[in-house]
């Protein structure tokens, strides 16, 4: 019996050992430290710490090392001391290779669209389809920059504008005199706003106040405008008052200037006074914004001239296109065309037009067409040009110092492309893309 128990106790020593051999505990490692923090021994035998400190062998041969807080000026001397350390190194940060990106790519998920409190907003699907309300998500405009709109005027009073309005400058009074006519027997006079109706409209797609809980929401809704009344009640204007007013809103300091304007196709091809007039405006560092022209009739192939000024090197011109991304049965075309965007339908088949404001009071529209304010809808280039106008201010919005010609780099190059493939003679470089020109980059 006892050699038998002695052989047994012998075998269970023996196991012990084995399980013990297999399963020894691995060096004792760190607690959680933080990233970059801590040394890297070299060492040939174990080290004796100071009391506080702690350390993991990694390997044969290094330990890592992590000196109580405070000591960090001296730890590495107190290491270096150390019987039998080779080197010491901080533990030094480092990160994975980054790849390397190509320019214009788009690396994030779009945001979701974002959604103004305008009651009427719902009913501008121009907003979705030029991408505009994603770009909300990165700038609504900057409240100190000024925009300036040469146009009919505008309704000074008007309660979706009046907070992003400067007051209106009224060239055409200066130039031409009063502004009035009578309708049915009763007289109307317009010194001083809009006696049109459109450039209350032009205005309110470019900056109608966004979040305000009226109306509509404009492309940047919290840039000021600077009216300047460049027409009679109309429409009718010549290139002087038209450069006398493109020059009054250089010289109050606007940084882009919405021009939808143009000739009427009865007059000279090309107009020197109004090529100057882009021109100064450029070498201004000033960006003109122009609508292509209206006197198209595409279902009947009759494909007019880009107008005057539209056409001048230095502007961009704006076609348009409808709700369905299709060029509009109006919009003029040619080599000129810069890019397109939402202008509205010219015909029923084209879907819907463009709302926006109209003046609170009765205007030469209101009368002639029954387009009664303070919200209406219209179609044309005259439509599509102030959403141009409004993603340039929001790209200046978010970077000030960009140039003329940096800005209509972003807007031309990161259009989606429509119609014929890549640029063509009816929508340019294609339908703006207001969260893509904010978004990506363009060299
Ligand atoms: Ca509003
Ligand atoms: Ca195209």
């Amino acid at each position: 019996m006892s050699r038998g128990y002695r052989f047994t106790l012998v075998l269970a020593l023996g196991l012990v050992g084995c399980v013990q051999a297999v399963t020894a505990p691995p060096p004792a490692a760190l607690p959680p430290v933080p990233v970059g923090s801590g040394y890297l021994v070299g060492t040939v035998r174990p080290l004796t710490l100071p009391d506080g400190w702690q350390q993991e062998v990694v390997m044969p041969g290094m330990t890592a090392v992590h000196p109580p807080a405070g000591t960090a000026v001296t730890a590495r001397q107190t290491l270096r001391d150390l019987p039998g350390v080779t080197f010491v190194e901080a533990n030094a940060r480092m990160h994975l290779v980054r790849p390397i990106l190509e320019t214009g790519l788009r690396m994030q998920a779009e945001p979701p669209p974002y959604v103004p409190n305008d009651p009427e907003y719902p009913s501008q699907w121009n907003m979705t389809l030029a991408g505009i309300d994603r770009a909300w998500n990165l700038t609504k405009g900057l409240k100190t920059l000024k925009i300036g709109v040469v146009d009919s005027g505008v309704d000074p009073q008007h309660p979706d504008l009046v907070d992003n309005l400067l007051p209106l400058i009224d060239i055409w009074k200066d130039v031409h005199g009063t502004d009035k006519f009578t309708f049915g027997g009763r007289a109307y006079t317009m010194d001083g706003k809009d006696g049109n109706g459109h450039g209350t409209h032009v205005t309110g797609i470019l900056a109608a106040a966004i979040d305000n809980s009226t109306g509509v929401a404009g492309t940047a809704g919290q840039v000021k405008i600077q009216p300047i009344k460049a027409t009679d009640y109309e429409g009718n204007t010549d290139a002087l008052t038209l450069f006398r007013s493109v020059k009054r809103a250089i010289d109050e300091g606007c940084k882009v200037i919405n021009v939808s304007i143009g000739g009427d196709g009865t007059g000279d091809p090309d107009l020197e006074s109004l090529r100057t007039t882009v021109a100064y405006a450029y070498t201004h560092g000033v960006i003109i914004v122009a609508a292509t022209g209206n006197e198209s009739a595409r279902s009947r192939k009759l494909i007019q001239n880009v107008t005057l000024p539209a056409a001048y090197p230095g502007a961009i011109a704006v076609a348009a296109v409808t709700q369905y991304d299709k060029i509009a049965e109006y919009s003029n075309g040619g080599p000129q065309v810069a890019v397109a965007a939402p202008g509205g339908a010219g015909i029923t088949s084209e879907g819907r037009k463009i709302r926006s404001t109209l003046p609170t009071y009765t205007t030469y529209l209101s009368l002639s067409s029954r387009l009664n304010g303070p919200y209406g809808e219209l179609a044309g280039t005259s439509m599509a040009c102030p959403h141009v106008s409004g993603l340039a201010a929001l790209l200046l919005s978010q970077e000030p110092t960009l140039t003329p010609s940096q800005v209509c780099r972003r807007i031309a190059l990161t259009c989606d492309d429509v119609g014929v493939k890549g640029w063509d003679a009816d929508t340019g470089f294609g339908r703006i893309n207001a969260y893509r020109a904010l978004s990506e980059r363009v060299e």
